[in-house]
């Protein structure tokens, strides 16, 4: 072939793929701000001052790939106030210069907390302690009231037990209540134009601490408190599951009319690494990114420092790391992809469905109950994987029995003695649904006739010493309705109960009795409802409860 005929091919074919090529595959690989930027939300990072002025990697990713930071620890009372009246402003000021340079918002993390507060303010009467709060937020918060940079603070931070009760800090036990509502409206007074917050960990799911908190804030906003904003830390750890509710809970904060954000994002692991802790972790990220992006009033995600180098989490938790999206050498880590493609997806059009999910197996099929478990998919489109649809097959109108986030789902509330075909789907972060998987048959065996119930229970979130139990799925599996349901379970040696909610809870040795509350005992034929509960355990035992039965 003549060489310039060649060339002109060869030009030709350039062309071609180039025009096949997303058009978007420069913007793609932007930095994690401008895709959080592109949806109005923030992506932010804690900072270290140290590293900050040390070194050079940690600064540039710090200025490129964040839009908003928060002082890890400079902007605490004993590092601001160590003695009282001596203010220290020089970290708090170099964390602000460093976003202000580099065109970044400011969250102000901490006014009120019970750690890292100098012993000279826990000394002090109820009186004095009030107007050291107040005079402490008013010069702190007032410092930067002006400056466009800092735009929001965790007023008071962790005033929750693990169980939703009040935490007995000093704050709590000389002031009473009455220093939350004090501490927001002395920071309002300081900085009117300031999102005020309230923080905590644990919460990030529906269970009884979130729901303590969800009570408090709608009672502080009834009564003009000016609450603006909820914190949920996000401490993740994979051994501990996933709070696949994240997204359900801040919705119901965001329908309260604040707003919402994760504060200080990490997602540990037991050492050492490896690729499939890797690719967990990775999913617990963009699951987050993923829940922020669906609420309207999710205004960011902070992560809680970048990288391995530089992270809270193997000095509080031995044997445990590698939380962050940086490696130590400052290399990106799966988790790195997760969160950008999750910012991304959505502002790139993702219409790459996920592969289509492996065949379903079925096990544990009871009368009205089964678990499908199946090979998980894959999503190359960007949005990543977003989770799974299961569907009964039914000619022309299949139903759908239920999602998940993980590749296996418990199915409840089935009809006994009947034969299901069912498959699965498996949907991306931009909605895009799979292929069918192939089908999966069963027969749930037979019921009992005339009454009979089931319960089913769910750890949703566990961390070193308790969990909670949310839902534990009761269902009538027999034929006729019923007005009332007990049931009993075992919790291991050593755990107790630590609060219960949707139902009364009485113990005997460890044998636990849940009776339906007086709104949810009726229940008709395959009908159910749920209740849920917290337990303490002893640090390092990973036990739970066993052998649920309803009558
Ligand atoms: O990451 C912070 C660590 O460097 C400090 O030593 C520690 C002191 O208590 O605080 C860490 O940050 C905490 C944050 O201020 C509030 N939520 C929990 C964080 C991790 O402990």
């Amino acid at each position: 072939m003549h060489s310039s005929s060649l060339l002109r091919i060869l030009t030709l074919l350039g062309m071609f793929a180039a025009f096949l090529l997303p058009a978007t595959s420069a913007e793609a690989s932007a930095p994690l701000r401008t895709h959080a930027a592109a949806r109005s939300k923030f992506i932010g990072a804690a900072l270290a001052t140290s590293p900050l002025s040390n070194e050079t990697s940690y600064r540039n990713i710090a200025a490129t790939e964040f839009n908003q930071v928060t002082a890890e620890n400079v902007m605490k009372w004993d590092t601001v106030q160590p003695s009282q009246g001596q203010f220290n402003f020089s970290g708090a000021d170099a964390i602000v210069n460093f976003a202000t340079q580099n065109n970044q918002q400011v969250h102000g993390h901490t006014l009120v907390w019970h750690s890292q507060t100098p012993g000279w303010v826990q000394g002090l009467s109820a009186s004095a302690m009030r107007t050291a709060m107040q005079n402490h937020i008013s010069q702190l918060v007032g410092r930067y009231a002006s400056n466009a940079t800092v735009v929001s603070w965790d007023v008071v931070n962790e005033i929750f037990d693990d169980n939703g009760g009040w935490r007995s800090s000093f704050w709590y036990n000389t002031l009473g209540q009455s220093f939350v509502a004090d501490a927001f409206r002395a920071a309002r007074a300081a900085d009117p134009n300031a999102r005020l917050c309230i923080n905590d960990y644990n919460v990030e799911g529906i269970n009884a601490k979130s729901t303590a908190m969800y009570n408090l804030v709608s009672s502080l906003r009834q009564q003009g408190v000016p609450v603006d904003c909820v914190g949920f830390q996000g401490h993740l750890a994979i051994q501990y599951g996933f709070p696949s509710d994240i997204q359900q809970n801040m919705q119901r904060f965001a329908d309260l009319g604040v707003q919402v954000r994760v504060t200080e994002l990490d997602v540990r692991m037991q050492m050492p690494r490896s690729s499939s802790k890797d690719t967990t972790q990775a999913t617990y990220y963009r699951n987050v990114i993923n829940a922020c992006n669906a609420v309207t009033a999710c205004a960011g995600v902070t992560i809680w420092g970048f990288t391995d180098k530089y992270s809270w989490v193997p000095d509080t938790f031995s044997g445990e790391g590698a939380a962050l999206i940086y490696d130590e050498n400052y290399q990106q880590k799966p988790s790195y992809t997760a969160v950008h493609d999750a910012l991304a997806g959505g502002t790139t059009t993702d219409t790459t469905p996920p592969t289509a999910p492996g065949t379903p197996a079925s096990s544990n099929v009871t009368s009205n109950s089964a678990t499908l478990t199946w090979t998980a998919s894959t999503d190359s489109g960007g949005s990543g994987l977003a989770g799974y649809n299961v569907y009964r097959e039914q000619g022309t109108t299949d139903t759908q029995l239920g999602q998940s986030t993980t590749n296996s789902i418990n199915l409840t509330g089935l009809t006994p003695s009947t034969q299901y075909q069912v498959y699965v789907r498996a949907r991306d972060g931009a909605g895009n649904l799979s292929a069918n998987s192939a089908l999966a048959t069963f027969t749930t065996q037979s019921g009992p006739v005339g009454g009979g119930c089931t319960a089913v229970g769910t750890v949703q979130n566990q961390w070193g010493n308790g969990y909670v139990v949310q839902p534990v799925t009761v269902t009538n599996s027999g034929s006729s309705a019923i007005t009332g349901w007990t049931v009993t379970f075992t919790l291991p040696a050593g755990h107790t109960l630590a609060g219960s909610w949707n139902a009364t809870l009485t113990v005997s040795g460890q044998t636990v009795t849940a009776r339906n509350a007086g709104y949810n005992g009726n229940l008709a034929p395959s009908g159910s409802t749920t209740f849920g509960f917290q337990v303490t355990r002893p640090s390092g035992n990973t036990q739970t409860p066993s052998g649920y039965t309803c009558a």
